[in-house]
């Protein structure tokens, strides 16, 4: 009894964002490492002041990428170094990988809790290096998976909703599923969703539409080659790499959720993932993959 009773209250506390985006605690401890073609192994660390900005060498590119992990993630976790080589080879472009592990590497409630302080503390960096005109809000692309899909989605509302492109990889649905505050179409000109392991009770993904354009690989449940739900959440990032580097992944609209799971999708085509920076569509779309790399 008591243990349902403890549930209960966990359940009741967790579902709500207590933390509010004015606490800075916890973004405060975000880290922030700076790749590009000049340094693709050996980060530079940039701190969120106006000397180490200044002090930043001319290692900005005309197109800046952002990278955000998730729940149990750090930097140097492999969702980091495949985004950020692919995105490398692709285009010369900036990579900055956050790391918020202090707080992610937590308890999943203390994770969550912990989300919009670390999304506005990215928004107040960027905010930063676009006053020393290290980049644009018009040629920057906030990349999230799991947690870090929600993490981009408070930087993107601070940002008022201006950066040009957010892409949400497998977003988490615990704690997500009716929060208002979860990452949104209107958090960034355009919102793009990759969703890949939103099936069943124990899933990581949030399984719905939450963007401009949400993709459902394979159906958006379990994935080709998997057998574990963290093997198919996991895949968000890996096709999103894959698109970077091959643009293959082509997905077409689906009239209803039904013709989404039934694999009759027949509506126009659209190229899921890539790196550009002006995508147009809306709706739900589904992409069939390979099981392997590049799928
Ligand atoms: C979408 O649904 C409508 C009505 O249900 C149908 O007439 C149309 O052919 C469908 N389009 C596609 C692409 O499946
Ligand atoms: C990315 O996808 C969009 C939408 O399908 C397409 O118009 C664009 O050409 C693709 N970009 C690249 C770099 O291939
Ligand atoms: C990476 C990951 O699995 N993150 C979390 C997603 O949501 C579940 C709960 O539904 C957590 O247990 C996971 O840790």
């Amino acid at each position: 009894m008591l243990k349902i009773i403890l549930l209960f209250v966990a359940a009741f506390f967790g579902c709500q964002v207590i933390a509010t985006p004015e606490d800075a605690r916890h973004g405060n401890l975000n880290l922030y490492f700076i790749y590009s073609r000049d340094n693709p192994r050996e980060p530079i660390q940039i701190q969120p002041d106006f000397n180490s900005v200044i002090e930043s060498p001319a290692l900005f590119r005309p197109y800046t990428a952002i990278i955000v992990h998730g729940h149990q993630g750090s930097a140097f976790t492999s969702l980091n170094p495949v985004v950020k080589d692919s995105f490398i080879s692709s285009e010369d472009v900036t990579v900055i990988v956050v790391d918020w592990s202090t707080y992610a590497g937590q308890s999943y409630s203390n994770a969550v809790n912990a989300v919009p302080s670390v999304g506005v503390a990215i928004a107040d960096m960027i905010r930063l290096l676009v006053t020393y005109n290290r980049i644009s809000l018009d040629r920057l692309h906030l990349v999230g998976f799991d947690l870090g899909a929600h993490v981009v989605g408070f930087t993107g509302r601070s940002l008022n909703g201006q950066v040009a492109r957010i892409t949400g990889l497998d977003p988490n649905g615990s704690q997500w599923g009716s929060n208002s505050q979860r990452l949104t179409a209107s958090d960034a000109e355009y919102v793009e969703l990759i969703h890949t392991d939103g099936n069943g009770l124990t899933a990581n993904g949030i399984g719905t539409a939450l963007g401009d354009v949400d993709f459902f690989a394979n159906g958006g449940g379990s994935q080709p080659g998997c057998l574990t739900h963290s093997c198919s959440h996991n895949r968000a990032w890996e096709l999103f790499g894959a698109s970077l580097l091959h643009n293959h992944l082509i997905g077409n609209l689906c009239n209803s959720s039904s013709q989404l799971n039934w694999n009759l999708c027949r509506g126009y085509s659209l190229h899921m993932g890539n790196n550009s920076l002006i995508k147009y569509g809306s709706g739900i779309f589904r992409v069939n993959t390979g099981r392997t790399f590049p799928y």
